[in-house]
């Protein structure tokens, strides 16, 4: 089998036509906003409320900056509870806001947080739990708000990779207090750099557009010590654009998605990421986990695929538990993290993207499938 001639990337982002892109740039140029709340930052946001099926939404300059101001936003302090299988700004958070993050251990199935094992990481410090809706897979909802209730807790959910998934219909971004969305460009819909946090509180609002604009109130007054997480307007008018391409990005990733199960669907050691019933996915990502019986191991397949041009990603290797700052915390030793440690060893998202040719998914599965032999 030959290598690809070009890299074939993890993801590659949707782009509007650029004479609409030119035609936005023009009226925001007639304008003369550029941001701070304009005209075009308004219509996203009442689009966004939409289209994520979500009671109240409030536009950010990218998703790092809305969690840290998520948990501004509801007071946290002392302990949050949080995944070492996540991408390193769910964590970091937590220090920005002087809280200690205590490690949970994941799901198998989900890989998300394991709401069973969540009691016993409360102290009387604990004040949140912070989850992630890994890959777009949505956390167990219903009994980590069960436990959140019962201990007094608040819930945010970092969903990043959750862009259109819904629980039973329902958009992921109403349960818990506040859920985060990302609006990075290698996120399904994409706003170059940006992000949002959704809430079914709308009192959250006014409090958190005051965070998210350095705590002014008026001219006069400045109430809060916010930062400037704002939203500017070339961002927003390449997320109404992205909008209109959304349905047309998901039925391709979907395509994608289902070629490359039909295909591995027999390869021994090889088991794709199952959506449960009921569940709406992102498409976000595709993720495979690489077994023992497989012969080569994750690393291996990585290396192997990239000699033929296939750039997958490790995502999300190694553990946050394990990055130097984290290391000695409590929570962070591997005995407490026995699931996270094994399932860290074995996943590999592979290419998706809605310019992805279903030949060069053809092609990539039998690379795969020639490895094995
Ligand atoms: N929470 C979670 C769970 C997250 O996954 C993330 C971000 C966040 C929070 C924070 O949200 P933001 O503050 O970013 O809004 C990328 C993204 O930069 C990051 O946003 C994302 N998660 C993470 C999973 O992926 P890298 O370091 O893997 O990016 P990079 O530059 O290696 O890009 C990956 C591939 O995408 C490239 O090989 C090619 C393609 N690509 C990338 C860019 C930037 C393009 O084709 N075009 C592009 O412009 O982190």
């Amino acid at each position: 089998m030959k290598p690809f001639d070009k890299p074939i990337y993890v993801t590659r982002p949707i782009l509007a036509d650029l004479n609409e892109v030119n035609q936005e740039l023009e009226e925001i140029w007639e304008s003369q906003w550029l941001t701070n709340g304009g005209a075009k930052h308004q219509k996203l946001e009442e689009e966004l409320t939409k289209v994520l099926k979500v009671p109240a939404l409030s536009l950010f300059n990218n998703g790092t900056i809305a969690l840290i101001v998520a948990i501004q936003s509801l007071r946290l302090s002392g302990e949050v509870i949080t995944t070492p299988f996540t991408f390193p700004a769910t964590p970091h958070v937590l220090p920005w806001n002087d809280i200690n993050p205590v490690f949970c251990d994941i799901d198998e199935n989900t890989l998300t947080l394991d709401a069973e094992k969540l009691e016993k990481a409360i102290t009387p410090k604990t004040t949140g739990i912070l989850g992630v809706h890994v890959y777009g897979m949505p956390c167990n909802v219903h009994k980590i708000q069960e436990v959140a209730d019962r201990y007094g807790l608040r819930v945010i959910y970092d969903a990043a990779h959750a862009f259109g998934t819904e629980i039973d219909g329902v958009g992921i971004g109403t349960f818990g207090d506040i859920s985060m969305f990302s609006f990075h460009s290698t996120k399904l819909f994409h706003t170059l750099e940006g992000g949002a946090l959704t809430f079914n509180n709308p009192h959250l609002k006014p409090r958190i557009d005051l965070l998210k604009n350095f705590g002014i109130k008026n001219e006069e007054e400045v109430v809060m010590p916010g930062i400037n997480g704002k939203m500017n307007e070339v961002q927003a008018a390449i997320g109404l654009l992205n909008l209109k391409l959304l349905d047309g990005e998901r039925a391709k990733r979907h395509m994608i998605v289902d070629c490359y199960k039909e295909n591995l669907a027999d390869v021994p050691g090889i088991r794709v990421f199952e959506i449960p019933e009921g569940i709406r996915n992102s498409y976000q990502y595709f993720m495979i986990r690489v077994g023992p019986e497989f012969g080569l191991n994750r690393d291996e397949v990585h290396t192997e695929l990239k000699k033929y041009n296939v750039i997958t990603r490790k995502y999300f290797y190694p553990l946050c538990s394990d990055y130097s700052v984290y290391r000695s915390l409590p929570s962070a030793h591997p005995e407490n993290l026995p699931v996270a440690h094994k399932i860290v060893k074995e996943v590999l998202c592979l290419p998706l993207y809605g310019g992805l040719e279903l030949d060069s998914v053809d092609r990539i599965c039998e690379i795969i499938r020639d490895l094995k032999k």
